[in-house]
């Protein structure tokens, strides 16, 4: 937002196997060999062992992308334009779309999220506030540290039945991944809860992010992982090239 450079850590979630409605589209469009990858843009590295799920907008429009001869990429026209120009797919300033989806053809699609503590794998689910003129258009879900996913997941159980989804696929375990000295070790549940916050619509959620990101980030210990007992400021860099280093995740900036 604004002037700057917004560094993300683009992680790949590898599709294990699709939802029925995306199947029919996919397997017209794909070789044998293709591997695909929903591609979440995330600010929280050091918190992606705390992923419980991945939202994609409903009513967003996406696209598969050729990133090289085996590997696609699930993500909108906009990002696959910028990654073209960052270099970060085979061909410079080619970005070949073989499917058109949009997010709701995808729901209940499960994904491999690398760290994530859920080794069976997350499913994809719906998210009303993602926006499509940022990031991926793709959201991981780590519902202890981010207010906004804990909101999202409350409500997709809740309401299962509305969203056409599984409920047990929205109440996957969240697990501490960080301890504050302010709220606990499940930060975004406390927020939430501190501040009543209604939904994902709440516009108390602004603050709410604010406040864990703040408390995260400066006063944050991990209590998850390979680097338990290192504070979040030293292990955020640490988790991204553990991430990038293993090919699950690369720079991407906008
Ligand atoms: B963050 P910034 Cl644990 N629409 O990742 C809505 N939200 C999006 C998005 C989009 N198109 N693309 C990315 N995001 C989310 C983890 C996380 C995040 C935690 C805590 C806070 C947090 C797990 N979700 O973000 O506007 C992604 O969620 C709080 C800001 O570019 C991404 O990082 O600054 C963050 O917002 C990027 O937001």
């Amino acid at each position: 937002e604004g002037i700057g450079v917004q560094e993300y850590t683009a992680l790949k979630l590898k599709v294990k196997e699709w939802s029925d409605t995306a199947k029919s589209i996919v397997s017209k469009a794909l070789p044998e060999n293709a591997t695909v990858y929903f591609v979440p843009a995330t600010l929280r590295p050091e918190t992606m062992y705390g992923q419980t799920c991945c939202f994609v907008g409903p009513k967003i429009q996406y696209g598969i992308y050729k990133a090289s001869d085996t590997e696609y990429y699930f993500i909108t026209d906009r990002a696959a334009r910028n990654m073209a120009f960052q270099g970060i797919f085979s061909k410079w300033a080619e970005f070949p779309k073989v499917a058109d989806l949009k997010g709701s053809d995808v729901i209940g699609t499960l994904v491999n999220a690398p760290l994530s503590v859920h080794r069976e794998g997350v499913r994809i689910l719906p998210m009303g506030t993602v926006k499509d003129t940022k990031g991926t258009g793709v959201v991981t879900s780590v519902p202890s540290d981010s207010p906004d996913d804990y909101a999202t997941v409350l409500d997709l159980a809740k309401k299962a039945e509305y969203y056409g989804i599984k409920k047990e696929w929205a109440e996957l375990e969240i697990l501490p991944i960080i301890e504050t000295p302010s709220y606990g070790n499940l930060t975004a549940k406390t927020l939430v809860e501190r501040l009543k916050i209604n939904g994902p619509n709440d516009t108390k959620l602004a603050e709410a992010k604010d406040l864990a990101y703040k408390e995260g980030f400066y006063k944050g210990v991990m209590c998850h992982g390979e680097f338990k007992g290192r504070s979040v400021e030293e292990a955020k860099p640490l988790v991204r090239q553990q991430l990038i280093d293993s090919s699950d995740a690369f720079n991407y900036a906008e």
